[in-house]
Formats: C-alpha cells, sequence, structure tokens
C-alpha cells in the first residue's frame, strides 16, 4: 500500500482525522513524573493508552526529545514501540539537505527510528527531497505554508504571479509519482488551505495550528478534506497533551481529544453529507 492508502485505512477505521502532537516539553509535565526514570517516556506512554483509540495518527516534534539529550532519544524510541502499528507516525523534523546528507535524514527517519511519515523543508529543492519519496509506503510531508507568523515573511511572494507556497505545492504535485507526499499547511490560513486543496485534490494535508495557536478548525475540516471528507490530518498538540498538568493529566487529554475528533467529525457531517 501507498502511503496515502495507509492514511486512508486507518482514518476509515478510527472514524477520525485527529493527529495528537507529542511534544513533551520536559519543563511542563506534570511535577509528579519528574521523578520517573524517563519522565517523557512515563508522560507519552500515559497520554497514548489514553487516546490510541481516537486518533488516526501522532506526530513527533524532534526538537522536544533532542532537547532532552540521551534521555530524549530514548523516550522517542521506547514511545514509537507503544504506537499500536496500524496508527500513523511522523516524525517532525523539517528536514532537507544536499541530496547525499538528505540520503541519510532519510534513512534515520524511516530506518532508525521507523516513521511512517517526515515533515520535508522543500527549500533545497529537488534532490533535498527525492531522498523521503523512494519508497512508497512512507510518506513526506512537505512543507507548502507554514502556520507561525513568520511564515509572511517568503511564502507569501509573487514569483511569476504566483505566491511562493503555490509554486512548492505545483512541484509537489508534479513529484507524487508514488503516491506518498503530502503537505503541510497550517489551520491559520483557511483562505489558502481551500486553495491548495484546490490544486491537489487527493493529497494528504497535514494540517498544524489548532489550540494553542487558534487556528481554524472548522474550515480545517471544509478544506482541508478530500471530495469524501478525508485525508485532512489535523494535528493537535499543547491544547491536549497539557490539558492539565495534575495527576488527572491522562484523562483530560482523552477528554479534550474526543472533543476535538466529535468536532472535525461533526464538520465532516456538516460538509460532507456522510455520518461520521
Ligand atoms: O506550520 C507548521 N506549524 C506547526 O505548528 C508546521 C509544523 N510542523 N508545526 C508543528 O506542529 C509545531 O512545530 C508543533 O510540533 C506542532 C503544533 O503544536 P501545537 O501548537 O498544537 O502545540
Amino acid at each position: 500500500l501507498t502511503f496515502t492508502q495507509q492514511l486512508q485505512h486507518i482514518q476509515q477505521k478510527c472514524n477520525s482525522l485527529l493527529c495528537i502532537g507529542l511534544d513533551p516539553d520536559v519543563a511542563k509535565l506534570p511535577s509528579f513524573l519528574r521523578s520517573a526514570k524517563n519522565p517523557q517516556y512515563e508522560f507519552n506512554r500515559r497520554i497514548i493508552e489514553a487516546t490510541y483509540d481516537l486518533v488516526c495518527a501522532y506526530k513527533l516534534n524532534i526538537a522536544f526529545y533532542e532537547s532532552a539529550g540521551m534521555k530524549g532519544w530514548e523516550a522517542m524510541e521506547r514511545t514509537l514501540e507503544l504506537i499500536p502499528k496500524n496508527i500513523i507516525t511522523i516524525g517532525d523534523g523539517k528536514r532537507g539537505d544536499i541530496g547525499n546528507s538528505s540520503e541519510h535524514q532519510a534513512r534515520a527517519m524511516f530506518n532508525v527510528w521507523k516513521f511512517d511519515a517526515a515533515t520535508v523543508n522543500p527549500y533545497m529543492g529537488v534532490d533535498s527531497v527525492e531522498p523521503f519519496i523512494q519508497h512508497p509506503e512512507k510518506g513526506a510531508f512537505i512543507l507548502a505554508l507554514t502556520s507561525n507568523r513568520g511564515s509572511n515573511d517568503f511564502q507569501y511572494l509573487k514569483l511569476k504571479g504566483k505566491p511562493l507556497f503555490e509554486h512548492v505545492v505545483a512541484k509537489a504535485k508534479m513529484w507524487n509519482v508514488k503516491k506518498n507526499i503530502g503537505l503541510v499547511v497550517g489551520a491559520t490560513h483557511p483562505r489558502e488551505l481551500k486553495k491548495i486543496r484546490s490544486l491537489v485534490p487527493n493529497m494528504p494535508l497535514l494540517i498544524p495550528g489548532i489550540g494553542a495557536q487558534s487556528g481554524d478548525l472548522e474550515a480545517s475540516v471544509r478544506f482541508g478534506c478530500d471530495k469524501k471528507g478525508e485525508l485532512a490530518v489535523i494535528n493537535v498538540g499543547r491544547a491536549i497533551i497539557f490539558a492539565s498538568s495534575g495527576k488527572d493529566f491522562a484523562k483530560a487529554a482523552r477528554q479534550i481529544a474526543r472533543k476535538y475528533r466529535d468536532e472535525m467529525n461533526g464538520n465532516r457531517d456538516k460538509y460532507f453529507g456522510k455520518k461520521y
């Protein structure tokens, strides 16, 4: 199966567009976990056990593990072993380098950590992306339009009458011969999301920015999904994993995760006329 097909299957099976961002910022972990041997791992374990039936994917931002040193790498490895096999795992490292170095980045993401997909920064062009799109079953989410304030600096610059991010979308579409490419589009840009979905009707879209960054959930579903109400992977990190900092944090995370999943499905009912 191609990456895109795997994503379709899990979204249908679990009836969810929700991706939880496992970004276990050490400074924000519940204090009672600080004495654990590996607090990040203990935190993730409880979050996963409380939410795995509600999600199609987990996204791990590598920086939150790397910044905790060797313990962080260990937490990431053990976390990935825990996630049920049919749930998509996304390694968010925004990779991309000269071809020779990118090959090693792709090997790290897919062969060492065994992520199902990685995020890739397209700035360095085709040879920087190629190593990430060699295997049909492994996905590459290419940054098209990011959710942050700084997305204004370069991504909207007009070139040959079109904003830069649309050039990225066009290239990604050309490169997608193995049906394993997706795009990252921030939930903070609903109008552009609609435009991008019209340009790539069949590509997975990874949509971060819901919750802590105040992105638009309704628009993310309405414009982020394909015609069937699928293929939007909507990431929520802090708003779920740090819903409570007490002993009940996993339970609180489950409650909020369910609320997000149901709200997404409510909007799929509304805009795609199916009962989810
Ligand atoms: O455009 C992007 N915006 C964004 O927030 C691309 C990303 N990969 N992210 C990541 O998504 C960000 O680095 C973090 O890991 C996650 C958002 O987390 P939160 O704001 O829901 O906590």
